[in-house]
């Protein structure tokens, strides 16, 4: 008899949660539409950020609330609702579907997977982001995966980096090449205030992935829509 069996995304972040539990990271979700505050206030968004316009981000007014509201951009105020209710030391990773007010193409998808980690505890500091990273990609795409940091900014993080990927000693068509998978940083102290979480005494480091993106270098997918049709066809060959 033909079985069922998990769509590849969801395989993706069983696996992925697995290698974070490993070193004490747990699960957590969060509601897909938002409020302003959550979304983009309490992480430190400017009120002016193009991010926040109509055309970059889904809003809604529904019936039955004063405050218009958004499908959120990123799973961070699911981070932003744990810091409120969580006292460190908080180890958490949280996947989920976000979503972009944008034309669709083979490479862009008006909603997507994002997982995001978040670490927060008294004198955290760059070595454990760099080491925590380094253990995930090695553990993901094995022990020949190198990753280099460049400087970036995001206003959620200070400083903020992204994360490239080589594969070395592999056959894929992935070898030899760096690869930009990942964007994180020190969480910024006015993120940490937001949520009432003293700056002065913990810092931590956040990191963000898209798992679309992920799963099109991993699996060699040609078209990230394709994990949204729903196409047997499609989502058999995993
Ligand atoms: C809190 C504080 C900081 C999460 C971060 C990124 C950088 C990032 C992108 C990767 C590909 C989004 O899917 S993507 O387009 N993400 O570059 N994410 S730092 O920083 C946080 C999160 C939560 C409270």
């Amino acid at each position: 008899m033909q079985q069922g069996h998990q769509h590849p995304l969801t395989q993706m972040i069983d696996e992925i949660n697995g290698i974070f539990a490993e070193i004490g990271f747990v699960f957590a979700q969060g509601p897909e539409a938002e409020t302003e505050e959550y979304n983009f206030d309490k992480l430190n968004v400017p009120k002016d950020h193009p991010a926040r316009d109509m055309q970059d981000t889904f809003w809604f007014r529904p019936e039955d609330v004063t405050e218009p509201m958004v499908l959120r951009t990123h799973t961070s105020p699911v981070q932003a609702r744990y810091m409120e209710t969580h006292t460190p030391p908080i180890r958490v990773i949280v996947p989920g579907k976000v979503f972009r007010n944008e034309a669709t193409d083979a490479t862009h998808e008006a909603q997507f997977y994002q997982l995001e980690g978040l670490y927060v505890d008294t004198k955290v500091h760059m070595g454990h982001l760099k080491g925590t990273i380094e253990y995930f990609f090695s553990k993901f795409f094995g022990s020949e995966t190198e990753i280099r940091f460049r400087p970036s900014f995001f206003p959620f993080v200070e400083p903020g980096v992204e994360v490239d990927m080589m594969l070395t000693g592999s056959d894929s068509a992935l070898a030899n090449k760096w690869i930009e998978v990942m964007g994180a940083g020190m969480v910024h102290p006015n993120v940490l205030h937001n949520v009432g979480i003293d700056p002065e005494r913990y810092s931590g480091f956040a990191f963000g992935m898209g798992i679309d993106r992920l799963a099109v270098m991993k699996y060699g997918i040609n078209d990230v829509r394709d994990l949204y049709t729903g196409d047997l066809r499609f989502v058999n060959q995993f």
